[in-house]
């Protein structure tokens, strides 16, 4: 069966929104507008996976509504809308908590990195998290879904999802006039230079809404001088900058630091050696320092002139859950009725 090409994909406001979020995922949400139906979500049931107070949950989610907003996504070409006004992510999340294994959602490196020693204490929801995830991508018969490159795993496990109603439930899919191909096999959408922006303390661990040092990432409401001091206090090293890729290797930070000039710039890695071959990291920095500002600064106060007036962004989401849910329901009256449930 040949599904429309739909694109969904989600983020937690369990945090301050960093450049990891945006180079990874946000910013190329925004030209997938012009070609596909899109959905972009803020996935405040994830977010609660760990916890959060109820102030600081209305307030990041309200934020990174704003910043969605302020990088592009435009609700009158895309849906956007928070997951929690959407009741069907929660039904068919149960029903694809039926079909997954348990042994497929311990084996999730993001549940290992997450509960660490403590996996009898953390919440039941950080171990099904990824059962909600398949659930929010496939409820829209999502066929495309960009990601940074940390969520490969968690799509890897959408499909084994998707495969298994397909296969376990193919004499009712039948029955009830479907396609077999029920749900689509999602295709993950993970490109570009930056689809793992590290910290900027330590070239070998993810940036990260949940490190605990506020300098290991840029955040979109830094303003040009906070993003201009966390880039001069970056970890580099003394080499100066090779003139191959091939010279990026071994040297994290310095792979990190071109990386996201490169996401930045729209160029290539390539293109940014050719550009600062040869040259320290004191010629580097302030031109990434620049760049970056220059980037980042002029979102950071469409942000905060969205969130002067929080009416407009609950608009928005409230329009968008309206429109989401349309299509929510119809998907899961077909599952109902491939389930078995009497309705
Ligand atoms: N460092 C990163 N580089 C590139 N992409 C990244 N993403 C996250 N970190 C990086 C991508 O951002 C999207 C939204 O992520 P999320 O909010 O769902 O949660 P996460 O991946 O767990 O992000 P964080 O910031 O690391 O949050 P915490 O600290 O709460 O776990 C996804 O597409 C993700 O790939």
């Amino acid at each position: 069966m040949s599904f429309t090409p739909r694109v969904f994909s989600g983020i937690q406001p369990s945090g301050d929104l960093h450049l990891g979020n945006y180079l990874g995922a946000m910013r190329r949400f925004v030209p997938l507008q012009d070609s596909h139906d899109c959905l972009y979500c803020v996935v405040d049931m994830h977010a609660i996976t760990v916890w959060q107070t109820p102030e600081d949950l209305r307030r990041t989610t309200l934020e990174l509504t704003a910043s969605y907003l302020a990088a592009g996504i435009d609700p009158k070409k895309s849906i956007l809308f928070n997951q929690s006004q959407v009741h069907q992510h929660a039904e068919l999340a149960w029903v694809f908590n039926c079909v997954a294994r348990i042994g497929w959602m311990t084996r999730m490196t993001q549940f290992k990195d997450k509960a660490g020693k403590n996996s009898e204490n953390v919440s039941l929801g950080l171990l099904a998290y990824p059962s909600l995830m398949a659930a929010d991508i496939l409820l829209y018969k999502a066929t495309h879904v960009p990601v940074g490159d940390d969520q490969k795993q968690h799509l890897e496990l959408t499909r084994d999802i998707a495969q298994k109603f397909n296969n376990d439930f193919a004499d009712s899919i039948a029955s009830n006039g479907f396609d077999k191909e029920y749900f689509p096999v999602t295709e993950p959408l993970i490109a570009g230079p930056a689809t793992r922006v590290m910290s900027l303390r330590d070239g070998s661990k993810k940036m990260s809404k949940s490190d605990p040092s506020d300098q290991s990432r840029i955040v979109l409401t830094d303003d040009a001088d906070t993003i201009a001091k966390k880039i001069k206090k970056a970890k580099s090293d003394a080499e100066p900058l090779p003139t191959e890729l091939d010279g990026l290797k071994g040297r994290p930070e310095a792979d990190n630091l071109v990386g996201i000039y490169a996401a930045l710039s729209g160029k290539s890695k390539q293109d940014v050696l050719d550009a600062f071959g040869g040259q320290g990291f004191g010629a580097f920095k302030p031109a990434l320092a620049e760049l970056a500002v220059t980037e980042l600064a002029p979102m950071a106060d469409e942000i905060r002139r969205y969130l002067a007036d929080p009416t407009e962004i609950e608009a928005v989401l409230r329009d968008g859950a309206e429109r989401a849910s349309v299509i929510a329901a119809e998907t899961m009256g077909q599952v109902r009725d491939i389930i078995g449930f009497v309705r």
